[in-house]
């Protein structure tokens, strides 16, 4: 096997393994992957980068896990942690009414005293206020706490937030699947079966859901395309992954800071793999507020079709880990002349996908 049987391979539509991944991954030069991922996204995409209008809602930090890779988490009772009330919460979100948005996405700490009743009711409240507005809310991580402190199973939980109005979950919590490097960096959170099972029973209830991967800290590119391939296999059961998204780990003010931070010709590799790999996932999103704006233009040259969206200033996640971006906004302008540099026109787009 040659880097140009595989490249062959990809060129009909033929689907990588393990070993050749690696071969590519390791051995292929940047432009052959960014010729190949761009092909990959052009069959499924055409000239369109999907955008959407969205904020997020991060209702606290305060949580009872300590990933060493998290810059965000604080304890009860410290100085940069915030607990909303529900009616900070829901203030939160009619001070965005008139903004346009068609996407809420709701993360925040696992907190210790919050179980799936406190959340239901939030998005009950949310959706009572706001109907149109699309629930795309919490990780499989918060997901897995909060319905195991009520005592339900994954199935009840979800059908309660399904029927209080979420309709999607964010890709969140998933980190890296590889159970020695997950003890490693995110010690007692929920075990990759339960991440991968949460997603998989959302699917067969409707929901639709994206993944991530954090890579850039102690993992290796074995370990990234077991990722990948543990994505894939689950995708080809249920097809509800609408898209994925690489993570890069940022460096500051974490208890991972003494890695520093990988390389952008690494992070173009891992988008270009994600789209080579995932041949079943239909979105590769550049999450700019991670990247910054420059590399998530250049992301689009490498297999990305999403950048995500308008944001708004309303996450606090990457700032806090040293990302450019202390208000992350963009506007539409500035989206559509991102895309045009890369030669892709900009469309709107719902939470899942649909054009608008
Ligand atoms: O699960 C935390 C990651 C995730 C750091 O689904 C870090 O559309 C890098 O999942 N460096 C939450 N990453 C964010 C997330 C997400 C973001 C945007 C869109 C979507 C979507 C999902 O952030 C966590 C964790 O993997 N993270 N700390 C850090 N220092
Ligand atoms: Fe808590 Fe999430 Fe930070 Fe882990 S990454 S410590 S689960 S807020």
């Amino acid at each position: 096997m040659t880097i140009t049987d595989i490249t062959h391979k990809l060129e009909s539509g033929g689907r990588i393994d393990a070993a050749e991944a690696k071969l590519l991954w390791e051995k292929a030069p940047l432009w052959l992957l960014a010729r190949l991922a761009t092909e990959a996204k052009q069959r499924q995409s055409g000239d369109k980068v999907f955008y959407n209008k969205n904020f997020h809602l991060e209702p606290t930090n305060i949580c009872l896990f300590e990933c060493r890779f998290c810059s965000y988490r604080r304890r009860k009772g410290e100085a940069e942690a915030w607990d909303y009330s529900m009616e900070e919460v829901l203030e939160q979100v009619a001070s965005r009414r008139e903004s346009g948005a068609t996407e809420v996405h709701i993360v925040g700490g696992v907190h210790p005293e919050r179980d799936i009743h406190y959340y239901v009711e939030m998005i009950r409240r949310i959706k009572q206020m706001w109907p149109t507005i699309c629930v795309k809310a919490f990780t499989a991580v918060e997901l897995h706490y909060m319905i195991r402190k009520a005592g339900l199973s994954v199935e009840e939980g979800l059908r309660l937030l399904k029927e209080a109005g979420m309709e999607s979950i964010p890709g969140g919590g998933a980190e890296i699947f590889d159970e020695k490097i997950r003890a490693e960096i995110c010690p007692g959170k929920c075990s990759s079966a339960e991440w991968l099972e949460m997603h998989e029973v959302a699917h067969k209830m409707g929901f639709d859901s994206n993944a991530t991967m954090l890579y850039g800290h102690i993992e290796s590119i074995d370990h990234r395309i077991d990722h990948l391939m543990r994505l894939r296999d689950l995708q080809d059961r249920t097809g509800g992954f609408n898209a994925f998204i690489p993570l890069k780990f940022r460096s500051a003010n974490n208890g991972l800071e003494q890695l520093g931070e990988t390389s952008v010709v690494d992070d173009m590799r891992t988008l270009a793999m994600s789209r080579l790999i995932l041949d079943n996932v239909p979105h590769i999103k550049a999450y700019w507020v991670m990247y910054g704006k420059e590399s998530a233009e250049m992301a689009l040259s490498f297999g990305a079709d999403d950048i995500d969206g308008t944001i708004e200033d309303s996450t606090k996640i990457y700032s806090m880990a040293g990302a450019a971006d202390e208000r992350p906004r963009l506007t539409i302008a500035e989206i559509e002349k991102m895309c045009q540099a890369a030669g892709y026109r900009a469309i709107e787009r719902d939470t899942h996908y649909n054009e608008l």
